[in-house]
Parts: C-alpha cells; sequence; structure tokens
C-alpha cells in the first residue's frame, strides 16, 4: 500500500502535464477505483491535485503539512524509515518505539511526531518538544550487537546530527561529551537511547533524538535561554522539517552501515573531530577532588578520555566537567 503510493506520486511528478487515470491503473497494476482511492488518500495528506476530465490528474502543491507518507516520498534509504509512522501529538516517541518494538516492527522503523507534550531527556530529565518546532523523532533498531556495544550508537547519532549541520549550514555544529550537539556554545540537539537486552545480545535499541529546528527565542522556555538554542535562531533561515528528516535519515543509514561493516573507528575518527573542547583543557571533579585535564578523545565504552597535568591518562565516565568560561554549563 505504502509503495503503491509512493508509486504513484512518483508517476505524477514524473509527467509534465495530466495523467489519465486508466495509465495511472495500467502503470500500477491496480483498479481505477483503488487509483481513486489514493488520490483522495494524497488530498488528506495535503497534496493539492488537479482532476481534468478526459485528461487525468495533475500535482498542483505539494503539502506543508507532514505525514508518514510525504515523509516517504523521496526518501532514498534502504532500510531507515521503511515503516514510517508518524503522530500530530504524542506524550514522547520513545513510549511509541518500545510499544512498537513489543509489536514486533521491524529493525529501521522510524516515529516522528509534530509535538511531544511528555518529551523526555535522559535521567528522567523534560525535553520541551513544541509543535511544529522541531524534529521529535525516535529510530527503532534491531541490531546484532552486545549491549555495552549501545553507547557506540549514541555516538554515533551525534557525529550524524553534527554532520548534518555541517552538510546543511555554514555553522560549527560540536558534540559536547556525551551526546548533545552544540552550535555557537548552546544546545541544539539532545539523544536519549534506550534498550531492551538480554545478557550478551541487544534485543532491540530505541535512539531518541531531538532537535531544535525552527524555533524562535519565544518559543524556547526561558530559564532555557541561556544555554539551548534552535537551528533557525543560529543560521537566520528557517529549515525545512521534512528534508531535515529525511537527510538524517540518510546520513544515519550510511554511517550505520559503515559501522556495522568496519568497527568503531569511523565513529570515533568522526566525533573526535566534531568534539567540543577535544585537545583542550578543562577542570574535572568529583566529590572529593578537582583537577585540570586535556581531553583527548573517546574510547569504545563510551568513555570520555583525558590527560591529567602529570601525562597520566584517564577514563572518565560520570565525573564532572566544567566546561570553561563562555562556554556550555
Ligand atoms: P538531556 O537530559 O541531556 O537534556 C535535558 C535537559 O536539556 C533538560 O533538563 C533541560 O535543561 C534542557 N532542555 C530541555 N528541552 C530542551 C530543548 N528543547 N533544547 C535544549 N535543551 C533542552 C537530552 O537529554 C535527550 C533529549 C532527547 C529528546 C528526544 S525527542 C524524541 C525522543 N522522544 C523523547 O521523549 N525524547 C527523545
Amino acid at each position: 500500500m505504502e509503495s503503491t503510493r509512493k508509486q504513484l506520486i512518483e508517476l505524477l511528478e514524473n509527467k509534465r502535464g495530466h495523467i489519465s487515470g486508466q495509465e495511472l491503473s495500467d502503470q500500477l497494476d491496480i483498479s481505477r477505483t483503488a487509483v481513486w482511492k489514493h488520490m483522495k488518500e494524497l488530498k488528506k495528506d495535503g497534496y493539492d491535485i488537479e482532476a481534468v476530465q478526459r485528461k487525468g490528474y495533475k500535482i498542483i502543491s505539494y503539502p506543508n503539512k507532514i505525514s508518514g507518507n510525504t515523509l516517504q516520498w523521496g526518501l532514498d534509504t534502504n532500510w531507515l524509515g521503511s515503516q514510517m509512522h508518524h503522530f500530530e501529538q504524542v506524550e514522547s516517541t520513545q513510549a511509541i518505539g518500545h510499544e512498537m518494538a513489543k509489536q514486533g516492527k521491524p529493525h529501521g522503523t522510524v516515529i516522528v511526531a509534530d509535538e511531544q507534550v511528555k518529551g523526555k531527556g535522559r535521567m528522567s530529565r523534560e525535553w520541551h518538544s513544541p509543535k511544529g518546532k522541531g524534529i521529535w523523532m525516535s529510530i527503532l533498531l534491531r541490531p546484532e550487537l552486545a549491549p555495552i556495544q549501545a553507547p557506540q550508537l549514541t555516538l554515533l547519532a551525534a557525529t550524524v546530527l553534527a554532520e548534518l549541520i555541517d552538510e546543511r549550514s555554514d555553522l560549527q555544529p560540536q558534540i559536547k561529551w556525551p551526546n548533545d550537539i552544540l552550535v555557537n556554545h548552546k544546545k541544539i540537539s539532545g539523544i536519549l537511547t534506550e534498550m531492551q537486552a538480554e545478557q550478551d545480545q541487544i534485543q532491540y535499541v530505541v535512539i531518541g533524538i531531538g532537535i531544535n529546528v525552527n524555533q524562535g527565542l519565544q518559543d524556547i522556555p526561558a530559564d532555557l535561554h541561556h544555554k539551548a538554542s534552535s537551528l533557525k535562531i543560529e543560521s537566520g533561515q528557517e529549515w525545512s522539517i521534512q528534508e531535515t528528516v529525511q537527510q538524517i535519515l540518510r546520513i544515519f543509514e550510511k554511517r550505520f552501515d559503515q559501522y556495522l561493516s568496519s568497527g568503531f573507528s569511523s565513529v570515533k575518527e568522526n566525533w573526535e573531530h566534531y568534539g567540543y573542547r577535544i585537545g583542550e583543557e578543562v577542570t574535572i571533579s568529583t566529590m572529593k577532588h578537582s583537577w585540570r585535564a586535556e581531553l583527548i578523545g573517546i574510547e569504545p565504552d563510551g568513555a570520555l578520555r583525558a590527560k591529567k597535568a602529570n601525562g597520566v591518562e584517564e577514563k572518565l565516565y560520570s565525573a564532572e566537567i566544567h566546561w570553561g568560561e563562555g562556554g556550555y554549563h
């Protein structure tokens, strides 16, 4: 059904003038009535379609409303997004991701919402997800990996978002360990990875991606103004949510396949390229001590690597890092 819809849109798109109902029915191998029903669905999705007697159909304008269908149209991935579920309002796309995983939905299923009323951050924090202003998306994966490798997927997702911003704009994205995407020291995006696993095998992972896209300052809660921003505020222009989702999925699929075939090294290299304060000195503290160290990079288990003044290297998992003057805190 979904693939017929996709082919139908492609046929309409490729024909300069009108295309007849008969030609559509022949090419798609469906009845004229089925063609007509599909047209009705497309109109519901926000397509403006002209129907002229004896000539046929023609797309007059595309929807600015997002739907599972419009998100799939023009999506050039092999497996990521082969099932695309769009909702106008949800509590959290993560919760839906878990439900769909339990229903047996396949690897690569994507859930996108216009608005989340209970968007989640890490450690039960809130993620502000206003209607139509950002990308609130969860990706369901069923990778054959050990649970210990799950942090690598979070790091991978962060590199994908940094790459997207780098490709699409003049902005300079940075990844603040472990997985905040910053632009000009402000948080544009956050990632939340949740998994269900048995002892030595991941059953599924739901990777939640939140990106502030078209918020103006007034759309961001006042208490976050000092540390949060949006792509629009930083770049001075609106971004198409639909195209941006599709680009994320394209880059994600490429990087994920590369990760499976050649391991963590490509993720590591990419992450360190965008890493915030990598190569710089910061203050690190635990309950008892505080010391200066140079941030060096990341480890396969997701730890941050740092070098103390005496040359000793250490792996950080949960110490507090003071990111420095004028920086994100
Ligand atoms: P985090 O715990 O790193 O960030 C949460 C913190 O970030 C909050 O405590 C708040 O200070 C700040 N914050 C809240 N909302 C925003 C925002 N829109 N922009 C910038 N800063 C904010 C990061 O957690 C992980 C976020 C994942 C969000 C996605 S959206 C799709 C999926 N569904 C869902 O419920 N969560 C994920």
